[in-house]
């Protein structure tokens, strides 16, 4: 063989024009990246027990978690964001999950914690860890969205880089006892209509959430992507709401209590809701509105490889159902083109998308619009902003916009 493209591979049905697409003619003047002989050729390597646990490469140290200082006035009560736009596919890595504390991570003793159902039910029940592997478990793909993502984009672009405007999201393949097993074994009463799920944290977390929801689609979950919870995420036990803002995934779960009304604490009230102009609030937003972001090229990954063949790629999601459709516009709205969906689409999880093209080196305004399985559109900021106002922090999920230069270089903008 003379040469190595992937030509053969983009004849599949890929409209990328003639040519070598991301390949290179092996030249006269040997690349030393082959002709070399590297070190790791000259010598064995670490033997199998060196790393009980595993890490990533060292090249790969660059790709963590990353907070925004000045955003919160103590890493304690605050929020990380997870570097989307250095991942693919629609998995989250649990080391990579971003984490939202109000009182820092509770590190809890699995044999010390116990989860309590009490209030309107027929028998008070609390259970071990060990109690609630004995119940029939089930595995389902969710994304959890802080409905705080995007909240510093209201007014106006702000953050240079999709892991900061978009990064509070992650999406986990979680195993856990459906929620509705454990209140039929308490046995709820005719007049509990609400649950309160509470926190063994220092914050003692807690939310109100409607009794048709516990009974539909919520987990008691102790399994992340297959290993037991990260302490970030809730270690041993977290309450999964698919679906809905990320505030309501009650970590390190202690109690559950049925009430008859919901309790209007602190996360459900002064937070969580959304000021409108006329100075009203709307309360209980719990469903997370389809919304997309591109993660490749942005502000963190610019596009260093020239003109030609570019593969812009992202992810949708949307909390009332799956995303069969996403659509990529590269100058800013006039033209749009259908998306490449590819990977499993799951009901109230992440879905990836790819849109390949033969980049000629112009700037480039790069924005993505998800449709989800509701016919719902993800709207503009401006049509947001003409029913919410201006006032609003949580639930933005407008459109984003990303520019690109010639030099390739992103940047995030706001045109609409
Ligand atoms: N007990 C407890 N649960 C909690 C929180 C918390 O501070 N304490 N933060 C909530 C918020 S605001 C969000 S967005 C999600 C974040 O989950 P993560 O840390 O797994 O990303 O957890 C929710 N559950
Ligand atoms: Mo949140």
């Amino acid at each position: 063989m003379t040469r190595t493209t992937r030509r053969g591979v983009l004849k599949v049905g890929l409209a990328v024009g003639a040519g070598l697409a991301g390949g290179r003619v092996i030249a006269q003047d040997a690349d030393p990246a082959i002709t070399n002989l590297q070190p790791w050729m000259q010598q064995l390597g670490e033997g199998v027990d060196a790393r009980p646990y595993g890490h990533p490469s060292e090249y790969e140290a660059h790709v963590v978690r990353r907070n925004v200082e000045w955003l919160t006035a103590d890493p304690v009560s605050s929020v990380n964001f997870t570097p989307l736009h250095e991942l693919d596919g629609i998995i989250t890595p649990n080391g990579l999950c971003f984490e939202r504390h109000h009182s820092g991570i509770a590190e809890v003793d699995p044999a010390e914690h116990r989860v309590m159902i009490n209030g309107l039910v027929e028998t008070p029940l609390v259970f071990t860890m060990a109690d609630l592997m004995r119940f029939p478990r089930v595995n389902r793909v969710h994304f959890l969205e802080c409905a705080a993502n995007s909240g510093m984009e209201w007014a106006g672009a702000q953050l240079n880089g999709c892991q900061f405007t978009h990064g509070m999201i992650h999406n986990v393949q979680y195993t856990g006892v459906p929620l509705r097993l454990l209140l039929e074994e308490a046995g709820v009463r005719t007049d509990g209509k609400w649950l309160l799920a509470e926190g063994a944290d220092a914050a003692a977390m807690t939310r109100s959430i409607p009794m048709e929801k516990a009974l539909d689609d919520c987990l008691v979950a102790f399994k992340m992507n297959g290993e037991a919870l990260r302490p970030e995420q809730g270690y041993p036990v977290r309450l999964v709401v698919p679906g809905w803002e990320g505030n309501m995934w009650v970590k390190w779960l202690r109690r559950l209590e049925v009430g008859d009304q919901p309790w209007e604490h602190r996360e459900e009230t002064s937070k969580y809701t959304d000021l409108l102009d006329n100075g009203k609030a709307r309360k209980f937003t719990w469903e997370m509105d389809a919304k997309s972001v591109i993660t490749n090229p942005s502000p963190q990954a610019p596009i260093t490889h020239g003109k030609g063949p570019l593969v812009i790629t992202g992810i949708a999601w949307s909390g009332r159902g799956t995303i069969p459709r996403v659509d990529v516009t590269t100058d800013g709205g006039m033209t749009w083109n259908a998306a490449r969906m590819s990977g499993p689409s799951f009901n109230k999880s992440m879905h990836r998308f790819y849109y390949e093209m033969d980049w000629d080196g112009s700037p480039l305004l790069l924005q993505s619009r998800a449709m989800d399985s509701t016919g719902y559109v993800q709207p503009t900021k401006d049509m947001l902003r003409k029913v919410r106002g201006e006032n609003s922090i949580y639930h933005n999920n407008g459109i984003q916009t990303w520019s690109v230069n010639e030099n390739g270089e992103a940047e995030n903008v706001e045109i609409s």
